[in-house]
């Protein structure tokens, strides 16, 4: 193998209380795969307390991967291992050993991404409708959801609520997402969210504002003007794509600026351009967006101002 890889590998030397061993690892499908990476389900046997088969979610290198985003993928661990909130995905071992590939093992969300969950459930007519198997696509295969029902006004203001809190966890603990939409959003039983995809977090213990990489994703219509222009990421920038994830869920997982060339945007933005109040959506709510979209990040609320407005919320509907 590449040295450049063997010292990435070692710079990160086996940790007792993660690794797991991978013979008690049986890969039973794909459930996603990007440019690089892949995200597969398995059942993992007597994992992190847990007697017997526990289903489980394992994210991976393809086999052309680089070495940056082995390092992504390293740099999700070491964040991972340092995280614990009911809102945010949680590691459960890893498989660094060598003999193999990286195995990072995280819970299991049963309906996924919480962009793909408000998608399907688009085509549903009634309440409690079942989930026709005709609007079923092949991507969705893995998941068993004959109970699943259209979204209620009440589980949009709980998922914006559950994610401002994941959110107000990681800003306490000092973490810039960078990187927060729909699409990095799980979805568990019960309807618990989970923050997840790491990939682009950087620890900001040192530094208000984290610089991008030259290269890699860069998810242009989430992004704060000021992370566009400056590459600057704070935990005001979170709350800008708060913004646009809590757009996504009014829309029932629309894609943000539809219409608008990414190229266009951040002139439209500096301009003063948002986008506007989509149907059924109250003027209360759009006006949270908004302020998630204030030019001045200082302006901006705070995940801990926004988890409050949605507990007035949601208790206003009871
Ligand atoms: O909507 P999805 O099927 O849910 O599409 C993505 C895909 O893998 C690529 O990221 C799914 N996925 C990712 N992590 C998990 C997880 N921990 N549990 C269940 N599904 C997951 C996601």
């Amino acid at each position: 193998a590449d040295t450049a890889i063997l010292n990435i590998i070692n710079k990160y030397a086996p940790d007792p209380k993660w690794e797991f061993p991978r013979n008690r690892l049986i890969i039973e499908q794909t459930l996603g795969e990007g440019e690089f990476g892949k995200v597969l389900r398995a059942k993992a046997l007597n994992i992190s307390g847990q007697p017997g088969e526990t289903t489980v979610a394992v994210k991976t290198l393809k086999d052309d991967a680089r070495e940056s985003e082995l390092n992504d993928l390293l740099s999700e661990y070491q964040l991972l291992k340092e995280v614990s909130h009911p809102n945010v995905i949680r590691l459960l071992g890893v498989c660094t050993a060598p003999g193999g590939p990286i195995y990072l093992i995280i819970e299991f969300a049963e309906h996924g991404s919480l962009r793909n969950y408000l998608r399907r459930s688009r085509h549903l007519k009634s309440e409690c409708g079942r989930l026709p198997s005709s609007t079923v696509d092949e991507n969705d295969v893995h998941y068993d959801e004959p109970n699943i029902s259209k979204v209620t006004p009440k589980e949009i203001l709980s998922f914006a609520w559950q994610i401002c809190k994941g959110m107000a966890y990681l800003s306490e603990i000092k973490l810039v997402h960078r990187d927060l939409a729909a699409r990095n959003v799980l979805l568990a039983a019960d309807q618990i969210c989970k923050i997840s995809d790491f990939g682009l977090t950087r620890d900001i213990y040192e530094d208000d504002a984290y610089f991008k990489r030259s290269k890699g994703r860069v998810p242009v219509k989430w992004m704060a003007p000021e992370s566009l222009s400056d590459h600057i990421y704070t935990n005001k920038s979170d709350v800008w794509s708060f913004g646009i994830l809590v757009w996504e869920l009014v829309t029932l997982g629309a894609t943000p600026y539809p219409g608008i060339a990414v190229q266009n945007l951040f002139h439209l933005l500096r301009q003063g351009y948002r986008m506007e109040r989509p149907d059924n959506c109250s003027p209360t709510l759009y006006n949270i967006m908004r302020s998630c979209w204030h030019i001045d990040p200082e302006q901006r609320p705070t995940f801990q101002e926004l988890a409050a407005l949605w507990e007035k919320m949601l208790s206003d509907e009871l």
